[in-house]
């Protein structure tokens, strides 16, 4: 069995992997694949520097930055948590200066920055570096914040000298690889080094590359050095995510010893977490799955799987390779879905379960910016034959005969898990449906640990931020080096590949959907049509005008679809935002521009 689960509402009871998991572990065992397909390169980069992957400040403490850099981050439109376009509104009101580093011209760019400076999808660790390289050339670091508070700089910096390989990472080097000129990347540099309190934010999108962790490992490696962790105004530069450790809940659903886990050697990519942070447990990585579907045992894989489980998840529109996971699918004899509506992957179920949505069970969910508890309030009776997942769970279990697996309502684990956290009365909040979260002033990531060292170290084997990481020197991969390097994509520009294809793709979040969620509804598609967005020259070359429906192949896969010529995206660069539906028409071919073809 392999069981999977996402995205979806995200409430603290229903839509966690724990209910599913247990009923499994009592059944004998399963394969749970650890990892993320969204931002495994920030969590990896962060633990092995951080020690934690909790490592945002709330954004009201943007308003005492001096010079906010938005790195690949639109946030008026990729929505992770709410509220940060009013503090960027603020921002920018109160003189504070942006700059915007990305492919496309955002809105967020639009509406906020002062500087856009466009970067080749996949190259941002060389820009970072060259920065470093700028900032150490200069004598700009913050010397007493890297004695104090780091280890391993010194090896960075003959990297970025070039004593250690004999390529100085000068901005120059940078220009060649990234498309930015070396006197813009040196001017940034100066500027981060020089005005203080800065934010480095960087959004997760181009850590959703080859490699990636590369680029989120240079950035907080840049904030360290300009001395702008644990500081107000400043950023730990991790991935941009809430400072969601900052909550407590009482205990749900126990999940007994996983025997299949138990039994098997840890994982090897995996950076070992020292702070209790979790990505998944099991033996195999997401990434994988689909191999380890297709090939089973003859692959060098635990077993040969042949029943699937999802709930919250569209693997089959959101998972690379869409082709690729088709066959996974065909190979398997039996696949069970729980879902609210007909999805591209709800069509491959043998076992359709159709489940409730939130207005139709209670749940408790939480937010960080601001910091809240929520309980979402049932609102009406489930329709037609639509069971919440508890429901699901509990009459699976009594069908296969388990009959210790649960002894509780679902009012009583919300009572449970309420009484576990900081809402003070059950009834009240059940009552109000909110409680905030009142911080005395912006939370501040280590802040403790930069205030008071002697008392407060970083979780990392050393207590400091691990510029150099022994444990990634001892896990022994060239491409996981001790010290953030710039590391070629696959398939870059550079790949004999390009003659063929010579643009490159990136497939960001769409305003108007959560992936491929609402992307039914059909008010919501007359906003913005799915379409391809190519810049004008590119347009040009190739004869295609704006509303065009032009072919988009690789050696992949192929769809037909609508094109938006536009100069808001750097040229030999087209963007095909990620998770519109998965609609082959007889041919075959893909028309509704699922990136993942
Ligand atoms: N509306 C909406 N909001 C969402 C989501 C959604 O589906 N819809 N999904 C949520 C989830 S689960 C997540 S993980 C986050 C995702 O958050 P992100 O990954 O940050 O979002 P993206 O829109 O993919 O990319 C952000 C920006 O990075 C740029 N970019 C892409 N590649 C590169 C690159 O290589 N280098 C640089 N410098 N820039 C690059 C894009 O042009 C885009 O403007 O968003 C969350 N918020
Ligand atoms: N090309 C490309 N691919 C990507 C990305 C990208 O940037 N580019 N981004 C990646 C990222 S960051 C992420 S997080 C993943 C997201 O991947 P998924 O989580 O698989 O995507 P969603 O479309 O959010 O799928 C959630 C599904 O759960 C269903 N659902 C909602 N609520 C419930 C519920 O309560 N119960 C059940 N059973 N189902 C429910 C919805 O109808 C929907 O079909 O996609 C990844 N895929
Ligand atoms: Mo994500």
């Amino acid at each position: 069995i392999v069981y999977w689960v996402s995205g979806g509402d995200q409430g603290v009871l229903h839509d966690t992997w724990r209910r599913m998991s247990r009923l499994f572990c009592l059944m004998g065992g399963y394969t749970r694949p650890w990892g993320l397909h969204s931002y495994e390169g920030g969590i990896f980069a962060e633990l092995a520097t951080y020690g934690t992957a909790w490592t945002a400040n709330t954004r009201d403490d943007l308003l005492n930055s001096r010079l906010i850099i938005m790195w690949g981050w639109d946030p008026t439109n990729t929505i992770a948590d709410t509220n940060t376009s009013w503090y960027l509104v603020q921002a920018k009101e109160a003189g504070i200066k942006i700059v915007s580093i990305d492919p496309r011209y955002t809105d967020s760019t639009a509406t906020f920055a002062h500087q856009w400076i466009p970067i080749r999808p996949g190259t941002d660790a060389a820009m970072l570096i060259a920065m470093a390289n700028v900032i150490v050339r200069e004598n700009l670091q913050d010397q007493a914040f890297l004695d104090t508070y780091t280890i391993g700089f010194e090896a960075f910096k003959d990297y970025i000298l070039g004593i250690e390989d004999g390529v100085p990472k000068i901005p120059s080097w940078a220009e060649t690889i990234t498309g930015v000129p070396a006197v813009t990347i040196q001017k940034l540099a100066e500027e981060y080094a020089t005005t203080r309190p800065a934010a480095l934010l960087t959004g997760i999108a181009p850590g959703r590359t080859a490699y990636g962790e590369q680029y989120h490992r240079a950035a907080i490696t840049l904030a360290a050095m300009t001395g702008n962790v644990g500081i107000s105004g400043g950023s730990a530069a991790g991935k941009v995510w809430g400072p969601i450790g900052l909550f407590k809940m009482g205990a749900g659903l126990r999940i007994p010893r996983n025997p299949v886990d138990a039994e098997a050697p840890p994982p090897k990519d995996k950076f070992p977490s020292r702070s209790g942070y979790i990505y998944g447990h099991g033996i195999i990585n997401v990434f994988k799955l689909t191999d380890a579907i297709l090939k089973g045992k003859s692959g060098g894989y635990p077993a040969d799987y042949k029943l699937l489980y999802l709930n919250n998840s569209n693997i089959l529109n959101q998972w690379p390779n869409t082709n690729r996971i088709i066959q996974a699918f065909d190979k398997l004899e039996f696949i069970v879905v729980e879902e609210q509506f007909m999805t591209a992957t709800a069509r491959f179920a043998d076992i359709l379960l159709p489940t409730t949505t939130f207005l139709e069970r209670s749940d408790i969910t939480t937010g960080t910016m601001p910091l809240f508890y929520g309980y979402r309030n049932k609102i009406i009776e489930p329709l037609y034959e639509s069971k919440s997942p508890l429901e699901i769970a509990n009459e699976l279990a009594a069908r296969l005969g388990i009959t210790d697996y649960n002894d509780k309502t679902e009012e009583e684990w919300l009572r449970q898990m309420v009484q576990g956290s900081d809402v003070p009365d059950y009834d009240v909040f059940k009552k109000r449906a909110i409680f905030k979260i009142q911080l005395p002033q912006p939370y501040v990531t280590f802040r403790k640990e930069i205030n008071d060292p002697a008392n407060n170290l970083f979780p990392t084997p050393s207590g400091k931020i691990e510029i150099y990481s022994h444990q990634l020197a001892d896990m022994g991969n060239p491409k996981l080096p001790p010290i953030p390097k710039y590391i070629e994509t696959w398939e870059s520009l550079n790949d004999s590949l390009a003659s063929k294809y010579p643009l490159q793709l990136i497939t960001t979040h769409f305003k108007r959907r959560a992936h491929t969620q609402f992307d039914n509804i059909p008010w919501l598609k007359e906003l913005e049509p799915q379409a391809i967005k190519i810049n004008t020259i590119d347009a040009q070359a190739r004869g295609i005008r704006d509303g065009d429906m032009v072919k988009v192949f690789n050696d992949r896969g192929r769809m037909i679809i609508r094109a938006k010529v536009t100069e808001r995206i750097m040229p030999s660069v087209v963007d095909l935002p990620q998770g519109a539906w998965y609609s082959p028409d007889e041919n075959g071919v893909d028309r509704g521009g699922c990136a993942n073809i």
